[in-house]
């Protein structure tokens, strides 16, 4: 017998008491954007949607006609249903208010509408990342510090991985469960439960070509994994880099693995390139319920204060024994 999203959710409300029922309408409302923007990914070409915007984000990134379309179906989808406050996105300056017009909730959205844009035009594996979270004073309107809470305050979590299957990952702190889109009924199955990383890897996922660039750290852990067999970890590595975060972590709660995209010398001013509110809380809330761990070299991500809504953050996650010894090389 299948099980699809919204009997999973169902179920989980009544069974666990784990989400309340507008939780759940914002759960069901975020898959089913998600797969608006499947749609839109799986037409490519003859769709238009491929190709440059010819505008810029907040963090001065060229737009992609992509990002822009995945970004207004996730709004669109969202802004009517009486369950949020407000949204935040990747692709959107500040925070967006629900219109007046509509009721307002008490959660707060944020997203990464559609991560790996590099990977747009090559028909390489892209996704949706969303980080849930609650409006914590329980009164009246809504401002950005509403949403600077650690990520370890989420409520739910996930992204949606647009490949050669289009799978939605989420969390509701019950473990991870993953949803293949069964296109011919128009709705996301349960195909897995109880995601577990292995907590040993031979398999680690850098932008190689930044190396030069590393802290000392970073260079030590790659160096010794590079040795191989004959070196001080006694094994052969494997990488992969596919440079859509959804890809690489998705490899990883599939078969373990360590991913890094680190603090470098490029910009010494910037904590990072990844951001922690809307890629590294939620997939670092995602690889702990699958029994890794995520760390910034020096402190555990999920407990990281944020100051600021676009703030960056350096990112190492994964099988949970590589990821603690990354962070142990940071201690010295
Ligand atoms: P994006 O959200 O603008 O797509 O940027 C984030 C992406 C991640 O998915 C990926 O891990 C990284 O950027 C790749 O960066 P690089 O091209 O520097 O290797
Ligand atoms: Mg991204």
């Amino acid at each position: 017998m299948s099980v699809s999203l919204s009997r999973y959710l169902v179920e989980q409300q009544r069974a666990k008491g784990k989400i309340p029922p507008e939780l759940r309408l914002l759960l069901e409302v975020v898959a089913r954007a998600c797969k608006s923007v499947s749609h839109a990914v799986n037409k490519g070409a003859l769709g238009g949607v491929l190709g440059s915007a010819e505008s810029e984000n907040v963090q001065g990134e060229v737009q992609k006609k992509l990002d822009i379309i995945a970004n207004e179906v996730l709004i669109e989808a969202n802004e009517w249903g009486g369950h949020l406050a407000a949204m935040a996105s990747e692709e959107m300056d500040s925070i967006y208010l629900v219109p007046n017009r509509y009721p307002q909730g008490e959660y707060l959205l944020l997203f990464d509408p559609l991560d790996g844009s590099s990977n747009i035009d090559v028909n390489v594996s892209i996704g949706t990342i969303f980080s849930v979270l609650k409006k914590t004073d329980g009164g009246q309107g809504v401002s950005e510090a509403d949403f600077l809470q650690p990520g370890k305050q989420q409520v739910a979590a996930g992204y949606c991985i647009y490949g050669p299957q289009t799978t939605l990952v989420l969390t509701v702190g019950d473990g991870v469960a993953m949803f293949t889109l069964a296109r011919e009924q128009g709705s996301f199955v349960l195909t897995q439960e109880n995601v577990q990383i292995p907590a040993d890897t031979k398999e680690f996922a850098i932008n190689m070509s930044n190396m030069r660039h590393w802290d000392a750290p970073v260079r030590r852990y790659i160096d010794e994994c590079l040795q191989g067999q004959e070196g001080v970890r006694g094994k052969d590595f494997n990488m992969r880099w596919i440079a859509s975060m959804v890809a690489d972590v998705h490899r990883i709660l599939t078969r373990g693995g360590i991913f890094m995209y680190p603090w470098d010398k490029r910009e010494p001013n910037k904590p990072g390139k990844l951001r922690l509110m809307y890629e590294a809380n939620p997939m670092g809330w995602l690889v702990e319920q699958a029994g890794g761990a995520a760390t910034n070299g020096r402190q555990r991500i999920l407990d990281i204060q944020p100051s600021q809504l676009h703030e960056r953050v350096s990112v190492i996650l994964g099988s949970k024994n590589e990821v603690e010894r990354v962070r142990s090389y940071h201690q010295g």
